[in-house]
């Protein structure tokens, strides 16, 4: 019997209050209004980004549904929708891309007005949210809210991808891939024989390593302070890995020593002010690129020395790898089928979506790289 028009009835994690475990909750998912699509979730990443919603530096309403790295098939539409129909295989996409508005337009921009980052309401754009728990309205995460068995999202947040894709393995291209790969290919713009530094070796910088790879760096440094992520960055590509607690000096110092005066283009993906400023420092003055991946809290500030920059650095950042995320998810996907890059190798764990709360924890005792849960 189809359930398009009707609500549906199913399991979803609920976030009630900051720093507590997700509950496994009956909640009632409203059909899509226009423009928007119901998706059942297959598969879905666990990320940083949701493990600091839950500790409150990246602040959204509560109770919410989070998740925003999932792959799903549609389940029904709303009025007006053209880009996706029922079964088809789609990726939610955290930036949506509207195509009309202003930053849609132009050719680099990939921060749509759209988004529900620039003032996260929790909401779809009627003000409204699309789950309710025992009579409770639970607000939406990201736009994509995937720790449920079904999600409403806007159409121009997501991407339909290849019918044939193993949804469990392309997850992660709904962020940390994405995040990463971009931020090395078409951030940065990676040269072939250039020397690279990538600070933080989980999820999205693993993905980074992955773009300097495929962009042809010669050397690539990986940074970060737990040595069990170094094996698996240099399956992926980093030719040296180091750990900055192995060095009385500050990292920049080693780094610049390693590189002959400094590195060509670096990358923090940790998320910390600290490390931001050794990823700028340990750029090579006149033409260095730096890229900030990661957030901080935005009750931290970033304080740097303007010669930094008038000597030639460049300092960057990027959401979504820079991707547009509509056009890009698509062909991300194609290019995973046609071998070009190992996403799955970023999964290290596969569980059960009924334990989430312990895939959280194999995020925080820095067991996983990405944590997959399936439904
Ligand atoms: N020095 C070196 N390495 C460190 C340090 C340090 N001081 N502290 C932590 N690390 C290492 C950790 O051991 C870990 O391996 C790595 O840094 C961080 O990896 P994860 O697995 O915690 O995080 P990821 O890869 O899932 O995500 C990292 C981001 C920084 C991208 C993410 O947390 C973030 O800040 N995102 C905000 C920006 C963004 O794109 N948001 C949208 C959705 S993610
Ligand atoms: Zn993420
Ligand atoms: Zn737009």
């Amino acid at each position: 019997m189809s359930t398009a028009g009707k609500v549906i009835k199913c399991k979803a994690a609920v976030l009630w209050e900051l720093k507590k475990p997700f509950a496994i909750e009956e909640v009632e998912v409203a059909p899509p209004k226009a423009h928007e699509v119901r998706i059942k979730m297959v598969a879905t990443g666990i990320c940083r980004s949701d493990d600091h919603a839950i500790d409150g530096s990246l602040f959204t309403p509560l109770p919410a549904v989070l998740g925003h790295e999932g792959a799903g098939i549609v389940e029904s539409v709303g009025e007006g929708v053209t880009s996706v129909k029922p079964g088809d295989k789609v990726i939610p996409v955290f930036l949506p891309q509207c195509g009309t508005c202003k930053v849609c337009k132009h050719p680099e921009g990939n921060f749509c007005l759209k988004n529900n980052i620039s003032k996260p309401t929790g909401t779809m754009q009627d003000g409204i949210t699309r789950f309710t728990c025992r009579g409770k309205a639970i607000y939406h995460f990201l736009g994509t809210s995937t720790y449920s068995q079904y999600t409403v999202v806007q159409e121009c947040a997501v991407a339909k991808i290849n019918a044939a894709s193993p949804l469990d393995k392309v997850c992660p291209i709904g962020c940390a891939f994405s995040t990463g790969y971009g931020s090395a290919t078409k951030v940065a713009k990676v040269t072939p024989g250039s020397t690279c530094a990538v600070f933080g070796l989980g999820g999205v910088g693993l993905s980074v390593v992955m773009g300097c790879k495929a962009a042809g760096a010669a050397r690539i440094i990986g940074i970060d302070i737990n040595k069990d992520k170094f094996a698996k960055a240099q399956e992926v590509g980093a030719t040296e890995c180091i750990s900055p607690m192995d060095f009385q000096k500050p990292i920049e110092e080693v780094l610049k020593e390693m590189s002959g005066g400094g590195v060509d283009f670096s990358f923090e993906v940790i998320g910390r002010i600290d490390t931001m400023m050794s990823a700028l420092m340990c750029c090579q003055d006149s033409y260095g690129v730096s890229v900030i991946v990661g957030g901080v809290a935005d009750s931290e500030k970033l304080s740097l020395n303007p010669m930094l920059l008038l000597t030639g650095r460049t300092l960057k950042g990027t959401l979504f790898g820079g991707f547009k995320s509509k056009d890009s998810v698509p062909k991300l996907v194609e290019d995973f089928m046609a071998k070009k890059f190992p996403v799955d190798l970023l999964i290290t764990h596969v569980l059960p979506f009924e334990k989430i709360n312990e895939g959280f924890e194999l995020l925080r005792s820095g067991k996983s790289i990405r944590t997959v849960l399936t439904f």
